[in-house]
């Protein structure tokens, strides 16, 4: 098999791959930790990450073996029967996230949509609502994946846009806003599923104590709070989950991305007994959630990011580059938000499209991407150093300063 060049590949993907993503004009060929490189040997910067889904920067050793001894002793079992990797996921993910049980997935969005099942299941069959009359809040800007109920209560209409009819059952509201919350609470509400952090809106950080009375609300008013941690967990944010930046306990955890280690899908929602005992046999599945290799992959994937103490590196480091953003005292900057390494630089309007400063930072070896017209997003590997960022820096303020 001949190796092609970028331009052939690029080519090659247009003829034959459909158009649902309009790619930065960089070709990945082969990547360690924070760098990733082209087939024609360029190296860039990886200022994305994946999502979020390589906290652990690419191919980490651990998780490269773990993949490699699980893919050589068991892949696939289905679960028609046990496994011996399952369990022992189950058991550290519920540790970790303080949780009594776990439900495991392969994709964020299946992930979603399992909490949702969870939430309407244990609203009709714990607190009593009306048959099929369940509702969950949501919210303004929300991201919680592609699949056709998700983008039902999706307000971006790239996501819903002739994608109808759509499941009902889900109250909009705008997000950071308790008041809207409490108003759209009626006895028919079973849950509210939030971001704790919205990534794809533009890392939009709420206010303090938003959580907190997000919990308070469905404490008061017998609901699920169902945390979406698929971007913002597992050390993304400077803590393990997002959610501790506040003084709550979701009902539910809802997990994907970087539990995959940057190698594997795995996802899974985690909740207590008496929301999740809301299943019973053949209630829900998937063929390959709690596959012995996603296991193996995702219980190295944690221990990688407990280990490398990679939530006190993405504070602090994330701390360090936001400042560093916000001294270039840059005309084209309106603002620089974020928490730990999530980080959205907020452009001004008389600076033009996002997609011109992204372009002009890959021509100097940072690989970044815009949300919207007007913002960058900035989320490199959580095992980037200090040097790497001043790295980035010296490009960022060619390009940005
Ligand atoms: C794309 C961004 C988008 C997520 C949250 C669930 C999911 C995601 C908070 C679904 C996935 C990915 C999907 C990818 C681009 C990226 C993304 F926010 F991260 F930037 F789209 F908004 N909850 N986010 O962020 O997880 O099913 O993808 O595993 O679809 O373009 P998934």
């Amino acid at each position: 098999m001949t190796d092609y060049n970028s331009k052939d590949l690029m080519e090659m993907e247009h003829k034959y791959g459909a158009h649902n993503y309009h790619p930065l004009e960089v070709v990945i060929s082969k990547a360690e930790g924070i760098w990733v490189e082209n087939p024609e040997g360029k190296r860039y910067i990886d200022m994305l990450s994946a999502y979020s889904a390589v906290n652990q920067g690419h191919r980490h050793p651990a998780i490269i073996k773990a993949l490699k001894d699980q893919a050589d002793t068991l892949t696939l079992t289905s679960r028609a029967f046990f496994n011996d990797k399952w369990p022992v996921f189950a058991k550290k993910l519920a540790e970790v996230t303080g949780k009594e049980m776990i439900l495991p997935m392969n994709t964020g969005a299946e992930a979603v949509e399992t909490a949702i099942k969870t939430m309407r299941k244990w609203g009709y069959q714990v607190k009593g609502v009306e048959k099929d009359k369940a509702e969950i809040i949501v919210f303004e800007e929300n991201f919680h994946g592609r699949t056709t109920t998700i983008v039902s209560f999706s307000t971006d209409p790239t996501a819903y846009e002739n994608y109808g009819p759509f499941t009902p059952g889900f109250k909009i509201v705008p997000y950071n806003d308790l008041e809207a919350v409490q108003q759209a609470v009626n006895k028919n509400t079973v849950g509210i599923m939030v971001e704790p952090i919205q990534g794809e809106a533009g890392v939009i950080v709420p206010d303090d104590g938003y959580l907190d009375g997000l919990a308070e609300i469905a404490k008061k008013n017998n609901l699920l709070l169902a945390a979406d941690e698929i971007q913002t967990g597992f050390c993304r944010t400077g803590k393990l989950f997002a959610y501790m930046y506040d003084n709550i306990e979701p009902d539910i955890i809802i997990m994907g991305k970087a539990l995959g280690g940057g190698v594997f899908p795995v996802s899974a929602v985690a909740a207590n007994e008496d929301i999740l005992g809301v299943f019973k046999p053949g209630s829900h599945g998937s063929t390959f959630g709690g596959n012995p290799l996603g296991c193996a992959v995702a219980i190295a994937s944690i221990d990688v990011l407990l280990d490398e103490n990679l939530a006190d590196r993405s504070m602090e480091l994330g701390n360090y580059f936001m400042e560093q953003l916000r001294n270039l005292n840059s005309d084209k900057i309106e603002l620089v938000r974020g928490k730990g390494l999530l980080i959205g630089v907020v452009l001004k309007k008389s600076a033009g499209k996002a997609r011109i400063y992204t372009t002009a930072l890959k021509e100097k070896g940072l690989l970044c991407k815009e949300t919207h017209d007007w913002i960058i997003r900035f989320a490199p590997p959580l095992i980037i150093k200090k040097e790497d960022i001043d790295f980035a820096m010296e490009r960022i303020r060619d390009v940005l300063g």
